[in-house]
Parts: structure tokens; sequence; C-alpha cells
């Protein structure tokens, strides 16, 4: 890939004690910043594939300039390194600016948690990852993570793996009557029984080239709770020995086997296309995102709020609210009472968060 020209202005320089700008000697002068795509993060050190595609590809690994020292760097960022670009044993780079973004994935630890965390960047496919069974699944988290899809402009997938375990009739009929692609995934007839760290179970090969044609072309990352099989899809997709991990009997919860995100080039599939396996997450935060958003998330339901009274909240007891005849008279299907008992949760936990910023409670 091509240097790119930059200059100082692109990296945000905290002015100094008496405010001036640095003096032009100090500025940096990066018109050999190559570009890269960040793959992994690990205590500080970035990996980064540069001249992707090319004879000359190659990881990078790199440090972050001090003027970065406050911003999140993620996988599938791009971004300009300097320095010892060669990849060699023992080099390092020094990353200096990260690129615009065309999409940011962000979630918080919980739904009052200020602090937002970016998972991705760059992504514009979602696959959210739930088992029918072993861990069981949970549709709040599903839910969440659509709205977070919806939200940061990436088209969400929802795939449901471990089927050779339960059929997963209510959670496909649930999910059936919004525009969400399904995919179904389950362990291979002949697969050499439970997997362990060093090998991955095989999946029925029909699943996998579902997945892997949706996910053609495009940067895509795998979100879900720990132990529902992400590294071993992405492991099928890719050829890749990611460690995989047993589920435990008695809690039914994953060990949290992949500890960070690595960025993955899919097998057979086109040029640049990238999928990011990240470590299990127990919920998906939502404090950035209000409640009309939410709404909207819920396909089938949020063409009924437009008879709402003006300001409803939707949320259970709201007067003359529009969602209870519209689900009562059919409209959004054999499920649309457990789909409107999900928004609502979600809208309860919303409206929490509110009160406690408003320091109501
Ligand atoms: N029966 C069955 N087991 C599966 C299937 N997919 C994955 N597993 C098993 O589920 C366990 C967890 O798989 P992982 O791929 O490590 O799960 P993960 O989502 O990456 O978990 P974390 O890295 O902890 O977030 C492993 O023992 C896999 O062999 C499936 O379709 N059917
Ligand atoms: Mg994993
Ligand atoms: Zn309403």
């Amino acid at each position: 890939m091509a240097a790119r020209e930059w200059d100082e202005s692109d990296v945000r320089v905290r002015p100094n004690k008496k405010g001036s700008r640095p003096r032009t000697k100090d500025r940096p002068d990066f018109k050999d910043a190559q570009t890269g795509r960040v793959i992994t993060v690990d205590r500080g050190r970035y990996t980064a594939v540069v001249d992707e595609g090319l004879d000359t590809e190659r990881t990078v690994l790199a440090v972050r300039a001090r003027e970065l020292r406050r911003t999140s760097i993620v996988p599938t960022d791009f971004v300009d390194l300097v320095g010892d670009v060669s990849g060699g044993p023992d080099s390092l780079a020094r990353l200096v600016r990260v690129q615009e973004r065309s999409t940011v994935l962000r979630r918080s630890a919980d739904d009052t948690d200020p602090v937002e965390r970016v998972v991705v960047a760059n992504a514009d496919r979602l696959v959210i990852v739930v088992a029918a069974a072993n861990p069981e699944p949970r549709t709040g988290f599903i839910d969440r993570a659509l709205v977070a899809a919806y939200d940061a402009g990436i088209e969400p997938i929802l795939c449901i793996t471990k089927t050779d375990l339960q059929e997963p009739t209510d959670l496909v009929g649930m999910y059936s009557y919004i525009d969400v692609p399904i995919v179904l995934s389950r362990a291979a007839e002949n697969s050499a029984g439970p997997a362990d760290q060093a090998s991955s179970l095989a999946l029925v090969s029909n699943a996998v080239g579902h997945l892997r044609e949706l996910l053609d072309g495009h940067t895509s990352v795998l979100v879900g709770p720990s132990g529902v099989g992400k590294s071993t899809m992405v492991n099928a997709l890719t050829g890749s020995v990611r460690a995989t991990g047993a589920v435990n009997a008695v809690t039914g919860r994953g060990r949290h086997t992949s500890s960070s995100a690595l960025a993955l080039p899919l097998v057979g599939a086109g040029a640049a296309s990238w999928i990011v396996d990240t470590p299990g997450i127990r919920s998906f935060g939502l404090a950035h995102v209000d409640s009309e958003r939410i709404v909207e998330a819920f396909e089938e339901l949020a063409p009924a709020t437009a008879d709402c009274p003006r300001g409803c909240t939707h949320r259970s007891g709201a007067p003359n609210c529009a969602l209870d005849a519209w689900v009562a008279g059919g409209h959004a299907g054999p499920y649309g009472a457990q789909r409107l008992a999900s928004l609502r949760a979600l809208l309860g936990a919303e409206a929490d968060r509110e009160d406690k910023e408003l320091g109501a409670v």
C-alpha cells in the first residue's frame, strides 16, 4: 500500500503548558508512514498487517505514540506506522495515527456503566452467536446485540450453534419476524467427540458455507457469551486453530477460552474479507443507545408506535400504548407477546439508567 502523506495535525497533540503549538522543528514528519490493519492488541502491543495482498505482506508489531494514549485502538482499525516497519524479529514500529473509521461497535459493561468500550472498528457485519443449548440462549443478549448493531450501522446475522443438542424452534420463531438472516450450525455427525484446546470440533459444512457466503467481501465480528462456539466457527471459516474450550457441565458456562479479540482473513472468500473472534461476554450494555433506537430494533413492533399517544414511553402500564393492542391483534406474530416483554425489559433498563443519571434513585 502506498505511503500517504500526513502531518502533525493528524495527531491530537496536547497543548503544552503555555498553550502554544509545538514549534515546527518538533513536529513529526511521517511522510513514509505505512498503513496497517490492526489484527490484535496485547498488553500495549499492536499487531498490524502491512502491504495486505502484496508479496511484501507482513505482520508488524508496534507501540503507540504518546499522543494516542487516550485513543482506543482495536482490531480492524487502519493505522499509520512509522519507524521499523520491517516486521522482522525484534522489530518494533510506532503507531502514530488511527485512520477514520467507517463504523464503530460499542458496548458498556452494563446499562448503567457510562464507560463505553469500542469492540471493533470498520466492521460491517455483526454475527451474534448463541447456542441452542449449553449454554442456554438468552433472548436479552440477542436483543441487545441487535440494538447495538443497528445503532452502529452494522448488519446483524444471528448464528445459532449446537443445534445437534437442541432444536432451536422457539428462537427461530422469535427472530423470523425481523429482517435478520439466521444461520443454524451443529457438529458434524462424524466429528471426533468433544474437542479440546488443540483441536476444533468439526461443524456441518452447509452451515459454515452459508455463513461464509454472508460474510464474503465484508469485515465481520463474532460476539456472544463464552462457550457458544465462536472460536470453533472461526476455525471452520478460516482454517486456523484458535483454542476452544469445553463448557462447564455444572454452571453451563464457558471458560473464557479466548482472552483477546483477533482478526483473521476469511478463507475461500474474496479479497479483504476479515473476521474478528472476540472473547465471550455475559452482557451487552447499551448505555449509549436511546430508547427510540431500541424500539426501532424490534421491527415487527415498531410500526405500532405511530398510534401511541405523544410522549409515550411504551413501557409496561404506559397509558394507551398502542403496542398492547398491536400484539393482541396478532400483528407481531405468535411470539409477539414475548418480543414485547423483551422490548419492555430493555426500555425499563434504559429508564433506570436515566433515573440514576438524574440522581432520582
Ligand atoms: N455439540 C456441539 N458443541 C459445539 C458446537 N460448536 C462448538 N462446540 C463446543 O463448545 C465448546 C466451546 O466452544 P468455543 O469455540 O471455545 O466457544 P467460544 O464461544 O469461542 O468461547 P470463549 O472463547 O470462551 O468466548 C467447545 O467444547 C466446542 O467443541 C456445536 O455446534 N455442537
Ligand atoms: Mg473463543
Ligand atoms: Zn407506546
